[in-house]
């Protein structure tokens, strides 16, 4: 096992892995830009290390400065966390040529599934259900209209690099295809760099279904069961439950066989998801991969009973899973609500300080954050501030309990998005589980 585990990242993601590196005995080190020098992961860490200005870039984005960090404290792994470097293969890549262990999966597990369509292309040959489309990047105006003609309108054009929605046009009618196709080339380019599109069959009402997924260096690869992320905002997942409400335990068995399958197709290993697009009749297809730990991984600890991170950290090792698929059960239920400092009508962020704060507590309340009273929420960083993570017997006890929870979360000095979380659980459609990732702009758009 390892000595001591460096954490290239910041907020509630590094003090939960340091929370498990002191459970496993593990000595931790924090990195921290100079704006970050009184976070509560630094003062968590057992060492920490300055690694740079506030920006980004420069700081927990910069792979020198933290690899440096790494040798100079001695540490022999590195978690990278969620977003920042945790998709990076350049990342793993040095680590292994300096020693250290990546803890996250091989950079070829990275590279392969982080172009869409490459991944798309590897499922389709394994077998697994994708949504009708291009098969492969279309290469002109004149392509994309011939492929939308085939598989008919409503069509969605997607970037095969980034994510976090950019890069996504649906296109109603032929008239439109042209335009829309040199439109999105054009976005995607000044995003990313690379310019590759791809097209699908729009889905109407789908629900969006990811399953969490292990698997270690032996290749034995196991599935943890889904989380519903349906409830999202301009692709930014706002509230997530496990399990999903509508999956029966046959679906859950089949849905969950489909979600191996596809990471043993690229021998995956580490913590990983798969995610899925299912209509209204239960069909599913795979859209894309997650190769990290995500910020929605609670919910799956929470009906499971398996601390993911300290199973990454295991796998790392070089440890082989202990838990045959058959011991995993699904146990009640559990919600997460995302509390961002944001405005909770507008969604802008609203950086400041916290000037009074009070946390839920009581049975089934788990509060994943790195906030406390007097702490300044920057503008630098992403604007998640808390997740509020319950677990019950059953749907409607989660959902009395977050309800319950909301109000006593108490934060002042800042706006939260905790005003907008109430008024979703009071609504009836989501409180009856009828819900698509449509649900918001429905019945919250203004
Ligand atoms: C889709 C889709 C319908 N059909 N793909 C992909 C990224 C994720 N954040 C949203 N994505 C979608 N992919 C097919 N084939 C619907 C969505 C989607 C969406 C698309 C456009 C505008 C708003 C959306 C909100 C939720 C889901």
């Amino acid at each position: 096992m390892f000595q001591k585990i460096l954490i290239a990242n910041r907020g509630e993601i590094a003090l939960r892995i340091i929370r498990a590196c002191k459970e496993l005995g593990i000595k931790s080190v924090a990195v921290h830009s100079t704006v970050d020098a009184n976070a509560l992961h630094v003062k968590f860490a057992d060492e920490s290390v300055c690694i740079g200005p506030a920006a980004s870039s420069k700081s927990y984005l910069h792979i020198p400065s933290i690899i440096s960090a790494a040798e100079i404290t001695g540490a022999d792994a590195i978690h990278p966390g969620y977003g920042f470097l945790s998709e990076n293969p350049a990342l793993p890549e040095v680590c292994e040529a300096c020693g250290i262990t990546f803890i996250g999966p091989t950079p070829e597990n990275i590279r392969l599934m982080g172009n869409k369509v490459r991944a798309i292309s590897i499922m389709k040959g394994a077998g697994i259900p994708t949504i009708p489309g291009s098969d492969g990047q279309i290469e002109s105006a004149e392509e994309a209209v011939i492929v939308a003609d085939k598989i008919g309108y409503p069509i969605i054009m997607k970037a095969a690099e980034g994510g976090g929605g950019k890069g996504l046009r649906v296109v109603e009618k032929k008239e439109d295809v042209a335009k829309s196709f040199n439109l999105i080339k054009k976005e995607i380019e000044a995003a990313f760099g690379e310019a590759n599109v791809y097209i699908e069959k729009f889905l109407i009402n789908p629900k969006h279904i990811e399953f969490q997924i292990l698997g270690d260096s032996s290749g034995q690869i196991i599935h943890l069961g889904e989380r519903d992320c349906s409830i999202q905002r301009r692709h930014q997942k706002l509230l997530e439950e496990a399990p999903c409400a509508i999956i029966s335990p046959k679906q859950r068995e089949k849905m969950g066989k489909t979600a191996v399958k596809a990471a043993a197709t690229v021998g995956y290993v580490s913590a990983g998801t798969i995610e899925f697009l299912m209509d209204s009749d239960g069909n599913y297809y795979f859209i894309e991969m997650n190769t990290r730990i995500q910020v929605e991984h609670p919910v799956t600890e929470m009906v499971t009973g398996v601390d993911l991170v300290k199973e990454q950290i295991r796998i790392a090792a070089g440890e082989s899973l202990k838990l045959k698929q058959e011991d995993v059960k699904i146990f009640g239920h559990s919600i997460e609500c995302r509390i961002n400092a944001e405005d909770p009508d507008k969604f802008i962020p609203c950086p400041g300080k916290i000037t009074a704060l009070n946390f839920p507590g009581g049975p089934g309340i788990r509060v994943d954050t790195a906030i406390y009273t007097d702490y300044t929420v920057l503008p630098n960083y992403d604007s998640l501030i808390c997740k509020l993570i319950v677990h019950g017997i059953d749907r409607e006890d989660a959902l009395a309990k977050m309800n319950r929870a909301l109000e006593e979360f108490h934060v002042e000095g800042i706006k939260t998005t905790i005003p907008f979380h109430r008024k979703v659980l009071a609504n009836k459609a989501f409180r009856e589980g009828h819900f698509s990732t449509n649900f918001i702009s429905e019945h919250f758009s203004k």
